[in-house]
């Protein structure tokens, strides 16, 4: 009797029958390693294709970091005959850990597995000569903290380095997770204009903005895991060191235990949310009016923070005059690694 109950248990594949290694309560679908896979892979196609993020001719660059998402992301997207290339920054970040090191490390050892793949290379300190740790200490900015000189930071490079070698979108490996817990966040503090720009496609609004897509922002962050395990993708397991404490996390950890009580939920609470959005039921503004963007007078990306956008204002005095602070700021430089070499 009781053998019998256990049996009936094992979820079975909705496709062939066999031990199913993943349930999906939100779609009410159980499914084999094989079939995982397979669903995946044209889950995501059928997320680009939804939200018009790119296509088939569009030169796509995935920001890399070494973790699952990024390195899965990258996986599906070459699966899928995508003209997608890598980009990884370097961001100094040891802390005992060597987390960084490592991240390229994961990074080079999941290209060697496939060839033809072509990863550039940004070093915070070969580029700037000053890591993000070091960065964040001189300008202190971000208490004690150095995620808001490197976010910045990230997002500067990854546009620059878009729009100079001519790519059409970025792609980041955000899963559902993450968006969910951004929502979260942006709805209990009514952040209007944050949850206005919150989409899985981000148009470029302006000729410096390079447009930004998040393919995988449908799935849980345990889909994107699982999927990670059964491709065999030896990603870098650690969080970075600083992000112990992070206010996402105690909202991710808020949205589990919802999960837990209500399963689907956290996929009801994005997904409602971009259909309420795009039918025009809810809209949001920016809350003094439009946002007026202007380009940098050093690198030219736009800004609405005056003259000189925060990124160049690390490495600008006020007494410097215009020319002195270009000077001033370094240019961005990265390197080209492909599978087949060691070092591009
Ligand atoms: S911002 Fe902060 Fe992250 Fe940069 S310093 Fe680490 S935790 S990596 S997404
Ligand atoms: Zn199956
Ligand atoms: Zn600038």
């Amino acid at each position: 009797m009781k053998k019998r109950q256990t049996q009936a248990r094992v979820p079975r594949c909705k496709k062939c029958g066999a031990p199913a290694v993943i349930y999906m309560r939100q779609h009410r679908l159980a499914l084999c390693e094989t079939h995982f896979q397979e669903w995946f892979v044209n889950y995501t196609q059928r997320t680009i294709e939804k939200y018009h993020m790119f296509g088939p001719e569009d030169r796509v660059l995935v920001a890399v970091s070494g973790g699952k998402d990024s390195l899965a992301l990258w996986d599906v997207l070459t699966q899928l005959g995508y003209r997608a290339d890598g980009l990884y920054i370097g961001l100094g970040i040891d802390e005992g850990t060597q987390y960084s090191q490592r991240s390229l490390e994961a990074v080079r050892g999941f290209m060697a597995e496939r060839p033809g793949l072509r990863l550039y290379v940004v070093d915070m300190k070969e580029a700037y000569g000053e890591t993000i740790p070091e960065l964040a200490r001189r300008v202190r900015r971000g208490r004690g903290k150095p995620c808001s000189v490197c976010g910045l930071s990230k997002r500067h490079i990854m546009n620059e380095l878009a729009l100079r070698e001519g790519f059409d979108v970025l792609v980041t490996g955000h899963n559902l997770d993450d968006e969910a817990a951004v929502l979260f966040q942006n709805t209990l503090r009514w952040q209007t204009g944050y949850l206005a720009r919150q989409s899985p496609v981000l148009e470029a609004t302006h000729p410096g903005l390079v447009r930004k897509a998040k393919p995988f922002c449908r799935f849980y962050e345990r889909e994107v895991a699982a999927y990670a395990i059964v491709r065999g993708i030896e990603y870098q397991y650690d969080e970075c060191p600083f992000s112990v404490g992070a206010t996402t996390i105690y909202y991710k950890e808020l949205l589990n235990q919802l999960e837990r009580h209500s399963p689907g939920s956290k996929f009801q609470f994005y997904t409602q949310f971009l259909k309420a959005k795009k039918k025009g039921l809810i809209t949001f503004h920016e809350p003094e009016g439009e946002v007026v963007l202007r380009p940098c007078r050093i690198c030219g990306q736009p800004t609405t923070a005056g003259e000189i956008c925060a990124f160049c204002r690390m490495w600008v005095r006020p007494d410097m005059d215009l020319e002195e602070a270009k000077r001033s700021v370094p240019s961005l430089t990265f390197r080209v690694e492909t599978s087949e070499s060691e070092e591009g």
